[in-house]
């Protein structure tokens, strides 16, 4: 069809673009790090949401090509940044079934002269329904080289706590649906509380996702030591308007 057609052609034009979101120590305030969400700027169609593009690219075989050729322009913008900045990517369940994902990864990492030390990389819950063997020995191989795995979305998937204990995750993140809900119901805190205690137990530092308000900030800020983002901080945002922030800090 069209659009598998297009985005077939999109990925040899090299159309897609790297956009970034701010990841913030909510206990200092300061910057550290940035997400990097797909986008993919289409002379036809504007820039297109991921939430169109990754699905069809999962289903048509290229979602690991597409994947690549973002991450490349993203090792190339971060390692511009303060070196003290980590950058966040998120690997879709399909990639992580390649048995040579994380050499793939670590080649490019070298290829690109980018420190693994600064690499975080976001997997979901629904990675692990596939091989839980396969992904602990990539999670194990790419941890040894110094590269951190995220647990994205965490609460949203089906997740065994058995899992969560025998994988050597780094963090993980709060989805935003329980962020945004933490002030207007009870289930929302109840939420939120359950998953910090988890992360307390089991020693796995918190990201929480979708911070809109001041008011949830200083909610979460009061529930302990974590890192957040969201539209309170800002909107993800190109790599020129990253430069230009970081240049405004500095
Ligand atoms: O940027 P936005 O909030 O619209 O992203 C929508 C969804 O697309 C999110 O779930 C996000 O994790 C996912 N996404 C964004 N960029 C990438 C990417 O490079 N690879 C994969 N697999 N998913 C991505
Ligand atoms: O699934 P993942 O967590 O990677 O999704 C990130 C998505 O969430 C991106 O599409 C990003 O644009 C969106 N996002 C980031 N911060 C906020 C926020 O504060 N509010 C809302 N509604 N969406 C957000
Ligand atoms: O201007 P400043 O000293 O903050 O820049 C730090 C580094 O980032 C320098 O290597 C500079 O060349 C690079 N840089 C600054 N702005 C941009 C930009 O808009 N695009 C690219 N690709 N690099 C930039
Ligand atoms: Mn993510
Ligand atoms: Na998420």
């Amino acid at each position: 069809n069209e659009m598998e057609s297009g985005i077939r052609r999109a990925l040899e034009n090299d159309e897609f673009v790297p956009f970034y979101e701010q990841q913030i120590d909510l206990t200092t305030g300061e910057l550290s790090g940035f997400e990097m969400l797909a986008r993919w700027q289409s002379p036809e169609l504007g820039l297109v949401s991921p939430d169109i593009f990754i699905p069809i690219a999962e289903e048509i075989g290229i979602i690991a090509d597409l994947s690549e050729q973002l991450i490349g322009k993203a090792f190339a913008d971060a390692r511009l940044w303060d070196e003290n900045l980590t950058l966040s990517v998120n690997i879709s369940p399909v990639q992580l079934r390649d048995p040579w994902f994380a050499q793939k990864l670590l080649k490019m990492l070298v290829e690109h002269n980018f420190p693994a030390q600064r690499l975080e990389i976001e997997i979901t819950e629904s990675c692990l329904h596939d091989n839980v063997g396969m992904v602990h020995s990539m999670i194990t191989s790419l941890r040894n080289q110094g590269v951190s795995i995220s647990l994205d979305d965490f609460g949203t998937g089906y997740s065994s706590l058995e899992q969560l204990r025998s994988l050597p995750f780094d963090r993980l993140k709060i989805d935003r649906s329980f962020v945004s809900e933490l002030r207007h119901n009870k289930s929302g805190r109840t939420i939120v509380d359950a998953i910090v205690s988890l992360g307390r137990g089991l020693d796995l530092p918190i990201t929480a996702e979708g911070i809109e308000s001041e008011a949830i900030l200083e909610t979460l800020k009061n529930l302990g030591d974590f890192k957040g983002q969201g539209y309170y901080f800002g909107k993800p945002e190109p790599s020129n308007a990253v430069f230009d922030r970081l240049r405004r800090l500095n």
